[in-house]
């Protein structure tokens, strides 16, 4: 037996590598697993597949922008009918150049613009439809977004794409199935003959017709067949061959995140078998793309066909994927979107941010502002990879492939291990001990994806110590930790599909951000809070008042002493560098309360942790659902705090959220009375609402000060508006009432 097992094992071995040669010359995008393939053959010919030269070239773009602009921009909608009048789009200072600076100054390297969504307008004056910016008032019916879009971009350096919506509610052949399918191949390659080069053509899958509606049947393969005629280079993205969505419109991929799937296009095996052809471009139709898992063993091992298919990762900066002036307060802040990044680019998978232009045609100053702060954290943050004067050392390599490749900044190099080699280590001696938060894999994709599972250890002068682990690398794998010193670290490969490859090795630090000690609360007279970053040479600089810190800020020397309620803005700076990164506290002067209860309890789904949430001096912020709100389905609030024993009160304060694209109104009044005893109340003041109900989104303090009061016990009664007004999508159905948080001082 055991001379058998000795026998065999070079035997497999070189089979298996004769094997591995044979497919690694094979340059598909695909691969046929034959229905007696073990599951070492299979790995291997996972491993094999490599992605199609446009594929390559698409997933290095990594960051891409998308604008959804058009008439739902107008109308203040996300999905119009069709119906609307042409005459309602008319930007009023469109400016395509500075959409592309703001698109590039993010670091962003394709634009794709929605020049048809689901209401059917086009964006430029298509000759098939008269839904078009032809029949607008913008530029007297001469203008042409796309063509402005395109020239831009070309100018700038930038690739430019098109999302064309499949679904279109104003077509009157839509439905009708063949003309469409004419139709919109003529609309198409209106797009793609008379505005260059064209590098994504998007495809929505969205249907809203519902089982009463126009049913269409989409004839895909003329679509692609056109594309691939008139653009070779395009990507087709997500009802497409080429790339698929990840999922999600999150921004959050796959911790694993495999771009070799299995079977997910149909008939694919016959195809592949029959033919020579570009197999994914036949019988394409994606099944369930929200698994957490599309392509680990379990998932390969019992595929027809595996094929290379990348993930694309969209989201919208604001909640909606058109404006609405209703979230200019909601734009994600800079952290998020480096949280985003982190997550998508870093996992794997491309990022398709969308920055959705206003009503003038421009893109608004909170999304600029939102996008500059990302990108001088990511630039901050990988401006030095630390390990690139390191020594590198490898378990084992092949000529022409060295371990020092993968800090080789502008080569095409990169370090493979030993023929056969399965797992592997890669040892980083760097010049003096470090300190670094961020580890960057990259594999070298031109020969497939490999790694399954890795970790990363550093060396504390006795141990190698865990620092972070992962599973897939892919294109780019981008993991945080806790800061960590050393000058020796190393990374072991555990597990790999073939013989593990790597094109990038990177190790870096991101700014300093700032601590603050305690992280919010209540205080009753005064309080005393400290700030400090992890590094010691750097510097701090704070507000008290919840606008950005700069360099004219105060300067942190000591504790702070806070006699008043303050929102606490800080940031550290490093090397003469104002770090981007913001953190924040909330600190509410106010009575400590013994007790707080509800008259009527809150709707289930937006009652917190409990009422406590009212006083805990956290304030909600413009998110309705980040838990520090209470909600109220109709009904008023009616709320009583207990001070515990008599106190002298100047002041009663009430916090309310406004946002009336989730149904969440403010109240009309909110009246306020004091008691003894909990029993017999005294009304001591009342505010009524002033802002107009479309007003954005917003908090609101109604306060009340008061003069000689003394009292125990404190109500707060807030009139919900009942119904939603008769102007709102949701009219005559429930308005929410949102509360948080209650003080009294
Ligand atoms: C969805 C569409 O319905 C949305 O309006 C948006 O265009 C998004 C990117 O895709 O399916």
């Amino acid at each position: 037996m055991k001379l058998h097992c000795l026998i065999a094992r070079p035997v497999q071995l070189m089979i298996l590598i004769a094997l591995a040669a044979t497919i690694s010359r094979s340059q598909n995008n695909f691969i046929v697993i034959s229905p007696g393939d073990s599951p070492s053959t299979i790995l291997m010919k996972a491993a094999a597949v490599r992605p199609s030269p446009r594929q390559l070239a698409w997933q290095s773009l990594e960051f891409i922008a998308f604008a959804h602009f058009g008439m739902n921009t107008y109308m203040d909608q996300e999905w119009g009918k069709g119906t609307e009048d042409p005459a309602m789009f008319n930007p009023t200072d469109f400016d395509a150049r500075q959409w592309v600076r703001v698109i590039k100054d993010a670091g962003m390297k394709m634009l794709i613009i929605t020049a048809k969504h689901h209401d059917g307008f086009c964006l430029w004056p298509s000759n098939y439809t008269t839904h078009s910016v032809a029949r607008s008032p913008w530029k007297n019916g001469k203008g042409d977004v796309v063509g402005e879009l395109s020239n831009a971009c070309r100018e700038a350096g930038l690739k430019f794409g098109v999302y064309l919506s499949p679904w279109d509610r104003h077509e009157p052949t839509y439905g009708d199935s063949p003309v469409y399918n004419r139709h919109f191949r003529n609309q198409l390659r209106e797009l793609l003959t008379n505005y260059g080069d064209i590098a994504e053509v998007w495809f929505d899958g969205a249907n809203g017709e519902g089982p009463n509606g126009k049913k269409q049947i989409y004839d895909w393969q003329s679509y692609y067949k056109l594309i691939r005629e008139l653009q070779p280079n395009a990507i087709i993205a997500v009802m497409g061959p080429d790339v698929r969505w990840v999922g999600t419109e999150s921004g959050y991929g796959r911790e694993t995140e495999w771009s070799v799937v299995p079977d997910i296009v149909q008939n694919l095996g016959s195809t592949a078998s029959g033919s020579q052809q570009d197999v994914v471009d036949g019988g394409f139709a994606p099944r369930d793309l929200m698994m957490d898992d599309l392509g680990s063993r379990p998932k390969i091992m019992h595929a027809r066909t595996l094929l290379w298919y990348p993930a694309e990762t969209d989201v919208s900066i604001r909640p909606g994927w058109f404006y609405h002036a209703e979230q200019d307060n909601l734009v994600k802040s800079p952290a998020k979107l480096v949280d985003i990044y982190c997550s998508s680019v870093g996992r794997n998978s491309l990022l398709l941010l969308n920055i959705p232009p206003d009503k003038r045609g421009k893109i608004s100053d909170s999304d600029i502002e939102a996008l500059r702060g990302m990108r001088t954290i990511l630039d901050q943050t990988f401006k030095t990879n630390l390990a690139a004067d390191a020594t590198i050392l490898a378990s084992s390599d092949q000529p022409g492939h060295p371990a020092a490749s993968v800090t080789e900044k502008s080569s095409n190099r990169y370090w493979i291990a030993a023929e056969g080699a399965l797992s592997a280590l890669l040892e980083v001696r760097m010049p003096e001990v470090r300190i670094f938060d961020r580890l960057v894999l990259q594999e070298e994709l031109r020969v497939g994806q490999r790694i399954e599972s890795f970790r990363l250890e550093s060396w504390d002068g006795t141990h190698w110590k865990t620092v972070t682990h992962g599973t897939t690398v892919g294109y780019k794998r981008l993991l945080r930790f806790p800061p960590v010193a050393s000058k020796r670290v190393r990374l072991v490969i555990d597990s790999s599909r073939a013989t593990p490859t790597l094109a990038t090795f990177g190790l870096y630090k991101s700014p300093p951000t700032v601590t603050i000690e305690p992280g919010g609360g209540s205080f009753e007279t005064s309080t005393q809070v400290q700030l400090a970053t992890e590094t010691r040479d750097a510097s701090i600089y704070y507000t008290l008042d919840g606008s950005q810190p700069t360099f004219q800020s105060l300067r942190y020397s000591g504790p702070i002493e806070l006699t008043r309620s303050a929102q606490i803005k800080a940031a550290a700076s490093y090397n003469g560098e104002l770090c981007a990164e913001i953190s924040e506290a909330q600190f509410t002067k106010c009575f400590k309360v013994q007790k707080l209860s509800l008259e009527k309890q809150a709707n289930v789904k937006y009652s917190a942790i409990g009422p406590s949430i009212l006083i805990d001096g956290q304030r909600g912020s413009l998110d309705f659902q980040d838990k520090k709100w209470i909600g109220f389905l109709g009904d008023d609030v009616v709320a009583v705090l207990d001070l515990g024993f008599a106190r002298d009160i100047h002041s009663i304060i009430a916090g309310f959220l406004q946002q009336q694209g989730s149904w969440i109104f403010l109240p009309d009044e909110v009246q306020f009375s004091v008691s003894d005893d909990g029993d017999r109340w005294v009304e001591v003041g009342a505010r009524k609402n002033s802002l107009s109900r479309t007003e954005s989104v917003v908090v609101k303090d109604y306060t009340c000060p008061v003069k000689d009061v003394r009292a125990r016990f404190v109500k707060i009664s807030a009139k919900n508006i009942g119904v939603c007004p008769p102007w709102h999508a949701g009219a005559g159905e429930k308005a929410w009432l949102f509360v948080d948080e209650i003080m009294v001082e």
